[in-house]
């Protein structure tokens, strides 16, 4: 035992000392690197690190003021927000605000502009009812020829069926939609090669629109699904619902879907389960939902053609259904843009391959990953070769003449990622593993194509996982993070609702490497993806003062400096105010209860993080005013009394002087 223990320090001075020269041969002199190096020697065996502790932790160290190699954009889950986060390093960037309300940010927490996004995004059909948390599930940075271009970023909210836009200028929601038709979503957001479409598919079949009400009985008859295909305009950075369809398909729970990229562009690929229609109803003596949904060994990977759904709905083929083309499924059936492929077992993922020729499918309650050729795909609709239709009328391809590969890899696999040197990485729940296998030609040949190669103890239970750019053309490897459900014991207890845990895997060796554990305090993210950091070009102040964040141009109603003041009509009142260090101006709102008010807020200040915040005591607004940034504060001055008004952030040594009173007068 003690030799071992020798052995395993010496191995770890090796490691330090290494390490220690590589550091510090910039700067110090020969005296200093053989001290710094005994020092870390020292740290490493005080605090009883391994030598994979110490690989690990030069991997993933990075120094104050350098920067991280790529960002993730992970969702927030129930949080309803987006996470940023930096790669190696796992440090928390930002939290973008998205679905829900988030004062720092001044998201509809009193700014007029965020919050009608939020309100335009109410339950419709007459209820306007407030939606304030979202289920944020799977986020899609926008594509160009299949490759992250770093200038958008879509992310749905399951719960609700919406979609946020997100602009990575400024990393700031510019639309939300509440999808029409749908109710849940689960397959979204999904982006086509060149962003022409957003897509989200529903999960929970409901009647089309949802709120027509139909008995649970008449599920065959009444319920459907819906694929929803929002087309993006880039100019605009505004998904454009005059130019969207919907497809309308059987009452399957459509699940994870991915846009086919290079031979397969122009094409969509979803998951499905319970094509056995269960309705559940286990109080009433029916099988519950989870049995009644995995009875089948196959369920149907949905086969769209979208460009050809395109040019149905370009021929007038689609009917109007609350604002939104939809394609009827017979008319679906009958133009041959859908098709089934049978998929076993409790399906889950559906990732398409970087040459786009494979379509890797992951059965929860299966050990393989089955892998679909799409030229064998393509060859089986030329040749009607079918083993079937479904009880509504779409053809079922045959498995077999489809099927490129299947692979035992494991209980319970899930989602699939590559790397650049043909290598497919897939989450495998059940048993807490990450798998890496070979995709098969033009990858790799003969013997090495389609084996299992590794497989990498998670903690615990992995979800899905991201790899380096690893969902698109060309990914780059280097990196996998797999997205844990439970982290059990990997962390300080804070109580029985336990964080998420991201780890960090270094796949640029022979072998994978743990690296390092990120616990995530917010909520359930789902799925993330991973952006070499140098793509994206965000601002670092708004490029011009007087600057509307929704318009992102500037507003010619913003307040301006040397005018500012109270305009009073009747009794509305408008005032121009500016925010620099350490004042607003004006410092006095005198108004009379029942007033509307109106602040125009502009932010007049140039200098990178300036940033100053807006709160009315009592009055329930925080802003956010970045450098150059123009908001809008809207309310009726219903409370008289005297509420102070301050900023919210420490922005300079008289920070605590910047303020002002509003006075509100009492109606006698
Ligand atoms: Cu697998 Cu919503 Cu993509 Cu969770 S989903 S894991
Ligand atoms: Cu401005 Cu504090």
């Amino acid at each position: 035992m003690k030799q071992r223990k020798g052995v395993f320090l010496s191995l770890c001075a090796i490691f330090v000392i290494a390490a220690g020269i590589f550091i510090v041969s910039a700067v110090t002199s020969d005296s200093q690197q053989a001290k710094l190096s005994a020092s870390a020697g020292q740290i490493a065996q005080e605090r009883g690190l391994s030598p994979a502790d110490i690989s690990a932790a030069l991997k993933t160290y990075v120094p104050t003021g350098k920067y991280d190699d790529y960002l993730m954009f992970s969702s927030g889950g129930h949080s309803g927000q987006v996470l940023v986060i930096g790669v190696p390093s796992m440090r928390l960037l930002k939290v973008i605000a998205a679905f829900t309300p988030e004062p720092w940010q001044g998201f509809a927490t009193g700014a007029k502009e965020s919050g009608d996004l939020l309100d335009g995004a109410n339950m419709p059909l007459g209820t306007n009812r407030e939606l304030r948390w979202a289920d944020t599930h799977h986020p899609a940075l926008s594509e160009t020829n299949g490759d992250y271009d770093g200038q958008f970023l879509f992310i749905n909210d399951k719960a609700n069926a919406r979609i946020a836009v997100i602009d990575l200028r400024d990393f700031e929601t510019k639309q939300i939609i509440k999808s029409p038709n749908m109710i849940s979503d689960h397959g979204s957001t999904f982006v086509t090669p060149n962003t022409e479409y957003v897509i989200e598919g529903s999960q929970y079949a409901a009647p089309i629109p949802f709120s027509d009400y139909a008995p649970i009985e008449q599920y065959q008859e009444k319920y459907r699904g819906l694929i929803g295909f929002y087309k993006f305009n880039r100019a605009k950075g505004r998904i454009d619902m005059a130019s969207s369809f919907q497809i309308e398909i059987p009452p399957y729970w459509q699940d994870l879907c991915d846009a086919g990229k290079k031979v397969s562009e122009g094409w969509l690929f979803c998951g499905s389960l319970n094509t056995e229609m269960a309705t559940g109803g286990f109080g009433d003596g029916k099988p519950p939902f989870e049995a009644g949904v995995s009875q089948k060994d196959m369920d149907y990977l949905h086969v769209v053609n979208w460009k050809k759904a395109e040019a149905v709905v370009a021929a007038g083929k689609a009917k109007m259904i609350s604002g939104i083309k939809v394609i009827p499924l017979q008319t679906a059936i009958d133009e041959g843009l859908l098709y089934f492929i049978p998929e076993p077992k409790s399906p889950h993922g559906a990732d398409v391959s970087p040459d786009g020729n494979y379509i890797v499918i992951s059965g929860k309650l299966d050990t393989h990953a089955t892998i679909f050729g799409f030229d064998k795909i393509q060859k089986a609709i030329a040749n009607k070769t079918f083993e079937g239709k479904d009880v509504f009328g779409v053809p079922i391809l045959d498995f077999n003449a489809v099927k490129a590969a299947q692979l035992e890899i494991g209980l319970g696999p899930l989602h699939t990622q590559f790397d650049d040197k043909g290598n497919a990485y897939t989450s495998v729940f059940i048993e807490s593993t990450m798998a890496k296998w070979t995709l098969g030609e033009p990858y790799n040949s003969g013997e090495k194509a389609w084996k299992l190669v590794e497989k990498i103890p998670i903690h615990y239970n992995i979800g899905h996982l991201v790899c380096a750019e690893g969902d698109t053309v060309s990914p780059d490897g280097k990196y996998c993070v797999s997205l844990n459900k439970w982290a059990i014991d990997r962390f300080t207890p804070v109580g029985p609702l336990h964080p998420q845990n991201f780890q960090l895997i270094d796949i640029s060796g022979e072998k994978m490497q743990l690296l390092y554990d990120m616990p995530i305090g917010i909520g359930e993210p789902h799925y993330v993806q991973m952006i070499k950091a140098d793509k994206l070009n965000p601002w670092l102040v708004y490029p011009e003062v007087g600057f509307n964040t929704i318009t992102m141009s500037v507003d010619p109603k913003a307040a301006k400096s040397g005018s500012e003041g109270i305009v009073r009509n009747g009794n509305n009142v408008d005032v121009y105010m500016t925010a620099i260090r350490s004042h607003f101006n004006p410092e006095h709102i005198k108004v009379k209860q029942g007033d509307n008010v109106k602040i125009h807020i502009t932010s007049i200040e140039r200098a990178r993080d300036a940033t100053h915040g807006f709160a009315i005591d009592g009055y329930n607004v925080n802003l956010s005013l970045e450098p150059g940034e123009a908001s809008t504060v809207e309310f009726v001055a219903d409370k008289p009394g005297v509420y102070p008004f301050y900023c919210t952030e420490f922005c300079s040594a008289l920070h605590l002087e910047m303020a002002g009173y509003l006075l509100v007068e009492p109606n006698q």
